[in-house]
């Protein structure tokens, strides 16, 4: 069992992808532990994206992630990051395989709908930046027995 972070950006958030996003975590079978809508600071969008700084899109996306509400969430399943990854599709939605997230709702890489985790270590991390304990929720879906058995 993972824990992944997922988000809902803030392109996402205008065009109504909320529910797209979070039905398709549903339905896959993955299990959302934490859930908050909140608009990013500067300083948890610095910290969120430091990997990145000094590249040339850095700013831009600094100022893009923290220009309106995200809904983050925590994931859960067997191996989430991997299977959240793949449902999110390749960065530059141009690239990503219909049946994406990005494949099926974007075309520019600078709004590119979702944010997920691509690592054990960057799940932990970032699920640190917008989660505290208090925020996990467990409980079991109904189906676990038979997807589990
Ligand atoms: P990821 O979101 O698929 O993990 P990263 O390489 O970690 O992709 O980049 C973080 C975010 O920065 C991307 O989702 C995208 O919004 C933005 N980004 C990455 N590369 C570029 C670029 O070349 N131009 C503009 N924005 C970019
Ligand atoms: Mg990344």
């Amino acid at each position: 069992m993972q824990t992944t972070f997922l988000m809902v950006k803030p392109d996402g958030v205008q065009r109504g992808l909320v529910g797209e996003v979070i039905s398709r975590v549903e339905e896959r079978g993955l299990r959302i532990t934490a859930l908050k809508m909140l608009t990013v600071d500067q300083k948890m969008a610095e910290e969120h994206y430091a990997e990145h700084e000094g590249k040339d899109f850095y700013q831009g996306l600094i100022e893009y992630i923290t220009s309106g509400p995200v809904v983050a969430m925590a994931v859960k399943g067997e191996d989430a990051i991997s299977g959240v990854r793949d449902m999110v599709g390749e960065t530059d939605p141009k690239e990503a395989s219909p049946g994406t997230i990005r494949g099926d709702y974007a075309m520019d890489i600078g709004r590119n709908i979702v944010h997920a985790a691509d690592s054990p270590e960057s799940a932990e991390r970032e699920l640190d930046i917008f989660f505290a304990d208090p925020d996990y929720q467990e409980y079991d879906r109904i189906e676990e027995d038979w997807v589990y058995e």
